[in-house]
C-alpha cells in the first residue's frame, strides 16, 4: 500500500533536516524524510575516518534560521570535528522533533513521475512505496563513495576501507602496516592521525596537493560570547561573501603590493590558517600570475617543513593552480612525513597495478606488504548520488539519459522533464564552492517559497524548461571560465576523478551572493525559466 504524502525528502543531513522544518512545520505539509543511514547527519554520519573535521569555521558551519538554536549551541573548537557536528545535527533533530517524520535505513531505489496523477512514485529497497506531489533530493554532493577499480581487491587478505563509509566502531591501526591511497582533503586529514597509531603508513600519492595549516584550537570563552553577541552581523557577512564564509576576501591584488609586503601578507594568512589564507588577496583564483605567487609561497613552506629533500620535492611537485582543486587544510600533514614510520610513494609515475593478497603492487613491479588499505579516493561527486536513485520524469525519461553528456539544470534546482522534482545543492548551484549550510538554507527557503507560491495560486506543477537549463549551463561555464578552476583538469569539480564520467564543470562559481540575488529575482518576477501550471 503506497503512503501518500505532499512531499518526500531524500536524505537526513543538513539539507533534509531543514527542508523538513520548512515544509512540515512552517507550511504544514504532510512531509517525510527517507534516509539510507540509521541516523541523521548525512556526510557526518558516514565520514568517520580518523581526523575527519570540517574546513568551515564552526561558528559558521551551522544553521542560521533559528536565533534560539544559534544562541544555545556552543562549539568547542575552531573547526568542528565529525563527532561534534553529528552531535549538533542530532540535537537539531531532537530540538525540532524531526525524528518522527524520518524513516531511517530506507534507501530509495527508484522514483518515477506519474503524469496522470501528478505524483512521484518512489520505491525503497525495503519495498515501501511513497506517492508524493513534491520530490526533494537532499542527498548531498559527496555521498557516493568512489572505490577505484583496481584488479585484485576482492582477493586482498587484509582489511580495506573507504573513508566515506567508515566503520562506526573505528579501525584499530595499532601494530598494522597501512597503505593509504589518495591525498585530497580527506587523505590529508587522515595521514597524521593514522601515522600516530599505525606501525607503518605508506601514502600513495597520484596528484600532489596544496594544503594550508588549519590552526585548529579550542575556542575561548570570549570568542564563544563574541559569536553570540554578534550573531546577526556574522550572518550578514556570510551572506555577503562569495563562499559563505564569515570573513571577507580582501579585494587588493597580489601585485598591488611589493614583494616584501606580499610575503608578509601570505605569511600572515599562513599564520591565521585555513581558508583565510586564500582570502588575503582578491585575485588569487582569477589571475594565473597572482596564483603563481601564492603557489610558490606554499611550495616553499612544504620544502621548509619536510626534512627529506626527495619527499619534499614529491610533495611540492604540484601541477595545478592553488585552490583550483578544493584547497585542503590540515593539522600537521606535511610534518607527518618527517616521522620514521611514514613513507610517500609516487603513483603518478608508477601507478598501482594490482592489489595482491598481501598488499599492493605498482606497474614497475615494486610491491608493498600491507595489513590495511585506506581508500581516501573521494566520491562520484554531485551527480553520483542522484543518478543512483534511478529517477524517471515525464514519459519514463531517465535522469541518467538526460545527463549522459553531463548534468543540465536550471539554478541547480530543477531538471527539464522532471516536474516538481527539486535537487537541493544540485549541479549548477554554488553548493561545494560555498560553506554548505549557507547554500543549503538558501535552497530550502527558495523551494519552500516556490511551493507557497504554487499553493497560493492553485498551481499543480513547476518545471524548468530546456532553454532555461541550457542558458544556465552556459552561465555556469562562463562563471567557471572566469576563474582558474577549470585548469585543474583532474578535479572532481569536473567529474574527472571517475573514469568515463562526462567532463563538465558542475558547481556554479559565480559566488553565493550573486546566485542568491539571481534566485530571489527569479522568484520576484514570477519564476521566468520555469513553467508553472
Ligand atoms: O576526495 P578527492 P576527498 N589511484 O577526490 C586520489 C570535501 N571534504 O575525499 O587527484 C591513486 O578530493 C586522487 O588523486 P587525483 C571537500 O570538498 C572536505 O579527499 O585524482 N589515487 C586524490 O588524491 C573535498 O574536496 C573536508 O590524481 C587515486 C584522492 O584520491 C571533497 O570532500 C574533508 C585514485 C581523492 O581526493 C572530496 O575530498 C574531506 C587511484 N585510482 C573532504 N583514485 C573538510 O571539510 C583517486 N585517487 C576539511
Amino acid at each position: 500500500m503506497a503512503k501518500e504524502l505532499d512531499a518526500l525528502i531524500v536524505g537526513a543531513g543538513f539539507s533534509g533536516l531543514y527542508m523538513l522544518i520548512c515544509l512540515r512545520d512552517r507550511l504544514g505539509l504532510e512531509a517525510r524524510v527517507v534516509e539510507m543511514g540509521a541516523g541523521v547527519g548525512g556526510t557526518w554520519y558516514w565520514n568517520r575516518y580518523p581526523g575527519a573535521r570540517c574546513d568551515s569555521e564552526s561558528h559558521s558551519y551551522c544553521y542560521g534560521f533559528s536565533r534560539e538554536l544559534l544562541q544555545e549551541w556552543e562549539w568547542t573548537e575552531r573547526y568542528p570535528e565529525q563527532a561534534e557536528i553529528l552531535r549538533y545535527l542530532n540535537h537539531v533533530a531532537d530540538r525540532f522533533d524531526l525524528r518522527r517524520s524520518i524513516s531511517f535505513d530506507t534507501k530509495v531505489v527508484g522514483a518515477e513521475y506519474d503524469e496522470a496523477a501528478n505524483k512521484w512514485v518512489v520505491r525503497t529497497q525495503g519495498g515501501e512505496v511513497y506517492r508524493c506531489t513534491y520530490l526533494i533530493t537532499a542527498v548531498g554532493c559527496l555521498s557516493s563513495a568512489n572505490v577505484p577499480n583496481i584488479p585484485g581487491l576482492e582477493g586482498f587478505g587484509g582489511e580495506w576501507y573507504h573513508t566515506g563509509l567508515w566503520p562506526h566502531g573505528g579501525v584499530d591501526f595499532a601494530g598494522k602496516r597501512v597503505g593509504q591511497i589518495g591525498t585530497g582533503s580527506t587523505g590529508i586529514q587522515a595521514v597524521p592521525v593514522i601515522a600516530e597509531q599505525a606501525a607503518h603508513l605508506t601514502v600513495f600519492q597520484r596528484t600532489a596537493n596544496y594544503s594550508i595549516p588549519a590552526r585548529n584550537a579550542k575556542l575561548t570563552a570570549e570568542f564563544k560570547q563574541h559569536v553570540k553577541t554578534h550573531a546577526e552581523e556574522i550572518r550578514a557577512l556570510m551572506h555577503s561573501t562569495p563562499n559563505g564564509h564569515p570573513f571577507a576576501i580582501n579585494p587588493r591584488r597580489v601585485f598591488d603590493v611589493d614583494a616584501a609586503e606580499r610575503e608578509r601578507l601570505f605569511e600572515d594568512g599562513w599564520r591565521r590558517g585555513g581558508l583565510q589564507f586564500r582570502a588575503a588577496f582578491g585575485d588569487v583564483l582569477v589571475d594565473q600570475k597572482a596564483n603563481d605567487e601564492a603557489a610558490g609561497f606554499i611550495k616553499r613552506k612544504i620544502r621548509e617543513v619536510v626534512a627529506d629533500p626527495a619527499t619534499a620535492e614529491l610533495l611540492a611537485d604540484i601541477d595545478h593552480p592553488f585552490a583550483a582543486k578544493r584547497p585542503p587544510i590540515d593539522s600537521a600533514y606535511f610534518e607527518a612525513f618527517n616521522r620514521d614510520n611514514v613513507a610517500l610513494v609516487d603513483v603518478r609515475r608508477d601507478p598501482v597495478a594490482e592489489i595482491t593478497p598481501g598488499g599492493l603492487k605498482l606497474e614497475s613491479g615494486r610491491s608493498f606488504e600491507l595489513d590495511i588499505i585506506v581508500f581516501a579516493t573521494g566520491f562520484d561527486a554531485m551527480t553520483g548520488p542522484l543518478l543512483r536513485m534511478d529517477i524517471r520524469g515525464r514519459d519514463g525519461l531517465a535522469l541518467g539519459d538526460v545527463w549522459a553528456a553531463g548534468p543540465t539544470t536550471y539554478l541547480g534546482l530543477q531538471v527539464a522533464g522532471f516536474p516538481n522534482l527539486f535537487t537541493m545543492t544540485g549541479p549548477g548551484s554554488p553548493s561545494v564552492l560555498c560553506n554548505m549550510p549557507v547554500a543549503i538554507e538558501q535552497h530550502a527557503e527558495w523551494i519552500s517559497d516556490c511551493i507557497v507560491h504554487m499553493r497560493a495560486n492553485g498551481l499543480r506543477t513547476v518545471e524548468t524548461t530546456e532553454a532555461a537549463a541550457e542558458e544556465w549551463g552556459r552561465q555556469v561555464n562562463e562563471a567557471a571560465n572566469a576563474t582558474l578552476l577549470p585548469k585543474a583538469t583532474h578535479s572532481w569539480y569536473l567529474g574527472a576523478n571517475v573514469p568515463g564520467k562526462p567532463r563538465v564543470f558542475m558547481p556554479y562559481a559565480g559566488g553565493m551572493a550573486r546566485y542568491r540575488a539571481h534566485c530571489a529575482q527569479v522568484a520576484a518576477e514570477g519564476y521566468p525559466g520555469f513553467v508553472l501550471a
